[in-house]
């Protein structure tokens, strides 16, 4: 069977969850539109996370990964549109490092599209229940230098991979103390994920439809 690979990542900031962590877990081992899925958890840290990703994807051999990431503060599911090549961290990762100003990798292109058909994975995960949006910033910490950096593979070395990035609400427990921050529930995310999966391994071409925001 072909693989899709799906990552997460441990829980970052002080906090003791993660939902992309718990995504990757719950997909690990199951199969979804006759594809193997291996799910994955990432370190958040500079200094590795890229390196254990290139060694899951030499591993598997996967026809498509979904890095997935957690963004708190975001109300809906939300596919990442733009990698860039960039490391800027406002926050210290869970090394102790903040990069300022690097570059994710010298002497590489400023950024890099997903290539997965973004339009049409929004409409079937909305379908699906789950809220989603696209973005145009997976930001300047660790999942966008994930991001990067699959991009960078697909671009230098696995020219048939497909990939893209997905960021996740909070969890409900995640805002116990500040209920005023959206969340969303694990099965809804699940739901959205399958679904963006499903979408991705059954469509090449996108969606005609304009999404960019004006501003
Ligand atoms: N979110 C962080 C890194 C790990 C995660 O889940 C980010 O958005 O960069």
């Amino acid at each position: 069977m072909p693989c899709v690979l799906v990552t997460g990542f441990e829980a970052f900031d002080g906090q003791a969850l993660n939902p992309s962590r718990e995504i990757a877990r719950c997909l690990d081992g199951t199969t979804i539109a006759g594809h193997a899925i291996v799910g994955a958890v990432l370190p958040v840290t500079f200094a590795e996370a890229p390196a254990v990703l290139a060694a899951l994807v030499e591993r598997h051999e996967p026809v498509l990964v979904l890095a997935t990431g957690q963004a708190g503060g975001r109300a809906a599911l939300t596919l990442e549109r733009v990698a860039i090549n960039l490391a800027d961290a406002r926050i210290a990762d869970n090394a102790g490092t903040q990069p300022v100003d690097a570059a994710v990798v010298a002497d590489a292109p400023a950024a890099y599209f997903s290539d997965l058909p973004l339009k049409a994975m929004r409409e079937a995960m909305r379908t699906a229940g789950a809220a989603t949006e696209l973005s145009l910033s997976a930001g300047s910490f660790v999942c966008n230098q994930v991001f990067y950096t699959l991009c960078h593979l697909r671009e230098t070395r696995a020219p048939s991979l497909r990939c893209g990035f997905l960021h996740l609400p909070w969890l409900p427990a995640q805002v116990i103390d500040q209920p005023a921050q959206p969340s969303m529930d694990l099965d809804t995310m699940l739901a959205g994920v399958r679904a963006a999966l499903e979408c991705a391994l059954s469509t090449h071409a996108d969606l005609p439809i304009g999404a960019g925001p004006t501003h």
